[in-house]
């Protein structure tokens, strides 16, 4: 099957380009009303897609079910009423702390339908994770399991806020103070809802993000980031009618919501969902048993399967897959190229943030990859680096600058929820930065080097990241890597890596040695790790990213900072 869009090419499209051509085919405009909810349910059956599956999910036994786009629309309607008979009013926070069932997605909708915001955040996240979000969104109501329950009920005395605790798989478990069981199939399925007229800047979504570099932060989004979401998943993840496509994000993480909910329902597709932990061989009979087409993933996740090798990739039949994106972390060339031994395909790197709701650079279908390159700004965006020193763009390709965006595309969040100021303080010269760094090619070709703070000081040299993990994972005993600044009375900072090594591989001098060796040769000197740390993990975020950032605070003996994102609390 071809990997090529059926779409005009990335520069015709830049060329004709305007959002409106995402509001006509959507049927919004930006005065009129724009509901998430009834876009990806109600207006999809409209356009004659009632019975095509919407969700066709698995958990972790290999239980199923699937939902069509009918069930879709009844159920969150259902859903919508219920939440109003609570006495929930528009505007109010109603926070889905779930794993990855589908309550969850057709709870998202039917939030959205009877105008409330939705709050989706990680089931796995711990009480006082929980409890900092809750208490920062003035949350009115939480939709969640029976395992989680019980970290609910550990902080809801600190939350007078938090009115009703929804249980969505109760059963005869017994109930405590402010908990209410819904069992969605017992419902009357509602047939017919006035959907809240909600219209584009009323708010939607409340996403905190990662938090990779200190506080998490409530990102503020409104229904009419659905123009972006839309044409994004049309246009980069290449979606099509018959496309069975899968997201393995979590909803907890802004790519579960914009790319597991919104942008691929607006387009009528198919998705799957596996509600279970990574696993390279559940993952593998996953696409195989569902004949996955499209399939957007993580370096995290794809660092994993490189462990594994390809020989366990040819154990299963994967020749369905089309298309593969990537977003999260930069994703290495080595991964690229890997990815088109593994799948004949390879990766095609998305680059973008809670804060931009959508993809804004992006490696687009059709367009020649650079293996480690980022790709181009989505057509309608203008992305650009920054001179850190006057905040202008450079004149020139090459330098290693800010990544900024020029403000106003449809799914910008609108401000940081309580911190209008932290949000003021993300834009300059016109500009909003993104706290990042890369340099631009003389093709226009983005290449991401760090975050801002991770960025490496050695004598005034500035290193990033990304390059020196690069160079590491090219080294056979590397599965995953970790450059940080050291002090150094001389250079001011050094590099110090942490590695992991991949199964068979015994860390030592020898080994650490040979690992120098190896980036000195690929990079220079100045790149070399002046230290390897073998470690058994690194830190990371409930969405899979490194955060640097405690690895480093510990070698300059600082305080490690927020840590409730992190995976391992
Ligand atoms: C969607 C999402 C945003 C930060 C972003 C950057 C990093 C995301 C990336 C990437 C290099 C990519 N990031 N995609 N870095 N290449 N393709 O991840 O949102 O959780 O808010 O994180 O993630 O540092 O600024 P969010």
């Amino acid at each position: 099957m071809s990997t090529v869009a059926t779409h005009p090419s990335y520069d015709e499209l830049c060329a004709n380009f305007d959002w409106a051509i995402a509001e006509r085919e959507l049927g919004v405009t930006r005065s009129g009303r724009i509901n998430i909810g009834w876009h990806c349910s109600d207006r999809i059956c409209e356009l004659g897609l009632a019975s095509k599956p919407a969700l066709i999910w698995e958990n972790f036994s290999g239980t199923g079910r699937t939902y069509t786009f009918d069930d879709l629309r009844a159920l969150s309607n259902t859903i919508a009423v219920y939440l109003a008979d609570l006495g929930l009013q528009p505007g109010e926070r109603i926070c889905l702390f779930m794993d990855r069932v589908p309550d969850l997605y057709i709870g998202f909708l039917g939030i959205l339908k009877m105008g409330g915001i939705a709050q989706p955040l990680f089931s796995a996240f711990g009480g006082d994770s929980l409890w900092t979000r809750l208490a920062d969104a003035r949350t009115s109501a939480i939709l969640t399991q029976r395992k989680h329950v019980g970290k609910v009920r550990k902080i809801r005395e600190k939350l007078p806020e938090l009115r009703h605790i929804v249980v969505v798989d109760a059963g005869e478990a017994p109930l405590q103070e402010r908990e209410v069981a819904m069992a969605l199939d017992e419902l009357p399925r509602v047939e017919r809802l006035d959907v809240y007229p909600s219209t584009s800047e009323t708010p939607s979504v409340l996403h905190y993000t990662s938090g990779t570099t200190g506080q998490p932060k409530g990102a503020q989004h409104v229904h009419y980031s659905i123009v972006s979401q839309y044409l994004t998943a049309k246009w980069v993840l290449d979606l099509q009618p018959d496309d069975i496509y899968w997201c393995n994000a979590d909803p907890g993480w802004v790519t579960g919501t914009s790319y597991g909910i919104i942008g691929p329902w607006a387009n009528g597709t198919t998705q799957v969902v596996l509600d279970s932990g990574f696993s390279t061989e559940r993952w593998y009979a996953f696409i195989d048993k569902h004949r996955v087409t499209v399939w957007y993933s993580a370096p995290t996740a794809i660092r994993l399967l490189m462990r594994d090798g390809t020989k366990v990739a040819r154990k299963y039949a994967l020749t369905s897959l089309r298309h593969l994106c990537s977003v999260g972390e930069p994703l290495n060339a080595e991964a690229v190229i890997w990815s088109q031994e593994a799948f004949g395909l390879p990766f095609h790197d998305t680059f973008w943030q809670t804060e931009t709701g959508c993809i804004v650079v992006t490696n687009f279908p059709g367009m020649p990859i650079k293996p480690g390159s980022m790709g181009k700004p989505f057509p309608g965006i203008t992305a650009t680096v920054l001179n850190p020193k006057t905040n202008e763009p450079y004149d020139r390709p090459g330098p290693v600058g800010l990544i900024a965006l020029r403000p106003g595309w449809p799914s910008m969040i609108r401000s940081y929820w309580n911190n209008p100021t932290g949000y003021a303080s993300k834009f300059k010269n016109g500009w909003y930065l993104c706290g990042d760094r890369a340099s631009i090619d003389p093709d226009g070709y983005f290449w991401f080097v760090g975050r801002d703070d991770d960025v490496i000081n050695t004598g005034g040299h500035l290193v990033g990241p990304f390059e020196i993990e690069s160079a590491l994972l090219e080294h056979p005993a590397v599965a995953e890597s970790a450059a940080v600044a050291k002090p150094d009375p001389v250079n001011m900072e050094v590099v110090k890596a942490f590695v992991t090594l991949k199964p068979g591989f015994e860390g030592g001098p020898d080994l650490e040695l040979e690992i120098m060796n190896f980036v000195r040769n690929k990079l220079s000197p100045l790149a070399m790790p002046q230290e390897i740390e073998f470690v058994p993990s690194l830190p990371k975020t409930r969405s899979g990213k490194i955060v640097r950032r405690i690895l480093r605070a510990k070698e300059w003996g600082e305080p490690v900072g927020d840590t409730s994102t992190l995976m391992d609390e």
